[in-house]
């Protein structure tokens, strides 16, 4: 289904521009479909039988607010209309079996996973059974669904979150949800080596349809925030490119954050993350050239969050564009986390009469821009966006449209 996605991503967007105006409406005409194609390969590869839970698990958006969770900061992320669908039993034949539907992978052994070092999707799966349930036996499980893969979206943590909710159903245990994604950032960390914020998991677990959330990332108090601004319309173009040592360049900007905390620290001895820090006080503490760029960043991302909630609240689109340039601006120069074609796609769409701004979203290095649009100009930009891109890369960016949707949930039976 991804790469029926991807081979029909011309045919996706005609249709998507087509039902702008009416909300939940791309979700609700894919789901369906997706549950049924899901079921029929569960009915394949295990007999007519219906699967004990099917858990829904959304992609993350994120209006802005990049790189600050792990810096105790603020986000504003929400969850969106496409997912990952995960079909999951107790096993009755006494062995795993897992099906990955996108990738045509499956595996009936654990050892499959460490033997082989593939099966990326697999580590995680079993990386969350082992925190959370290892004392339940085998598990039939089908995933699939409509989210993009290595789009800066967080597929993985969707994944994660997605397999532990269903395994709550499943044992019966009764955490709420605000645990369940601590255990996901966990899995992530410990078994994967990803040194990430809560961001992903909070926003893939809790959210609220047509919100986002602002969330104290020390505190992990949050509160609903409406998105929408009238005429207008949240879109990602997502440039296909994952360009290697993510996960390295990564975990260095996180241990860069540490180092300029600690260097902090002698001068102001009360701080404990870049989230207490004022430019002030950066200016004063006398940092390495590379380590003020970075915190500086960082500080005024956090900055930006707020000023963000405040500009949505009055509709203020000028205020709203100028903040995801700034953005953009400090990825892109101060933090250093942007590549050629993430900033071909800010710089085209922030130069195009009637989007409102855009910025590079998520991690970084790859993957998505974010892009406020007024809908009147929505199908004339993804038409001009991906000839440029065409032009300048040899291949074509997906413009993905969506709607803010709500977190990890349960699909009835149908
Ligand atoms: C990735 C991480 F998983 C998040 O925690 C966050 O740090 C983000 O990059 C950058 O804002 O998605």
């Amino acid at each position: 289904m991804i790469y029926t996605c991807e081979i029909e991503s011309h045919v996706y967007i005609s249709i998507s521009i087509c039902t702008i105006d009416h909300r939940s409406q791309i979700a609700d005409h894919r789901f369906p479909f997706m549950v049924e194609v899901l079921l029929d390969r569960w009915n394949k590869s295990f007999g007519s039988t219906v699967p004990e839970v099917v858990v829904r698990a959304p992609g993350r958006v994120n209006i802005i607010g990049e790189h600050t969770d792990y810096n105790e900061g603020w986000v504003l992320p929400g969850a969106m209309s496409r997912s990952i669908y995960l079909l999951v039993s107790k096993s009755k034949t006494g062995q795993h079996h897992w099906i990955a539907y996108d990738l045509d992978e499956e595996i009936q052994s654990t050892e499959e996973i460490l033997e082989y070092g593939q099966y990326a999707w697999a580590k995680y799966i079993e990386g969350a059974i082992r925190l959370y349930a290892p004392e339940l036996g085998p598990l039939q499980l089908l995933i699939g669904g409509d989210l993009p893969v290595g789009a800066g979206i967080s597929s993985s943590s969707a994944l994660v979150c997605g397999i532990l909710f269903a395994l709550q159903q499943l044992t019966g245990k009764t955490e709420s949800k605000e645990s369940l994604a601590l255990i996901g950032q966990r899995v992530e960390k410990e078994i994967i080596g990803v040194q990430g914020g809560i961001m992903d998991q909070f926003a893939i677990m809790m959210s609220q349809p047509h919100h986002v959330m602002l969330l104290d990332c020390r505190t992990r108090e949050y509160r609903l925030v409406d998105a929408d601004l009238p005429g207008c319309k949240w879109i990602l173009i997502n440039t296909r490119v994952k360009h290697a040592l993510i996960d390295s360049d990564y975990n260095q900007r996180a241990a860069q954050c540490k180092q300029s905390v600690a260097i902090i620290q002698k001068s102001f001895p009360e701080v404990n993350a870049l989230r207490d820090v004022t430019m002030d006080m950066l200016t004063a503490a006398d940092l390495p050239e590379t380590l003020f760029r970075r915190s500086a960043f960082v500080v005024q991302e956090d900055d930006r969050v707020h000023q963000m909630v405040e500009a949505l609240h009055q509709h203020d689109a000028l205020r709203t564009g100028e903040l995801l340039k700034a953005s953009h601006e400090g990825l892109r120069h101060m933090y250093e986390v942007s590549c050629d074609e993430l900033d071909h796609l800010a710089d085209f769409a922030n130069a195009y009469e009637g989007v409102i701004g855009a910025r590079m979203m998520g991690g970084g290095f790859g993957g998505c821009v974010i892009c406020l649009i007024r809908e009147e100009v929505l199908e004339d930009f993804s038409i001009a966006c991906v000839d440029a891109y065409l032009d300048r890369f040899g291949f074509e960016p997906d413009v993905i449209l969506f709607d803010l949707a709500d977190g990890v949930s349960l699909v009835p039976s149908m």
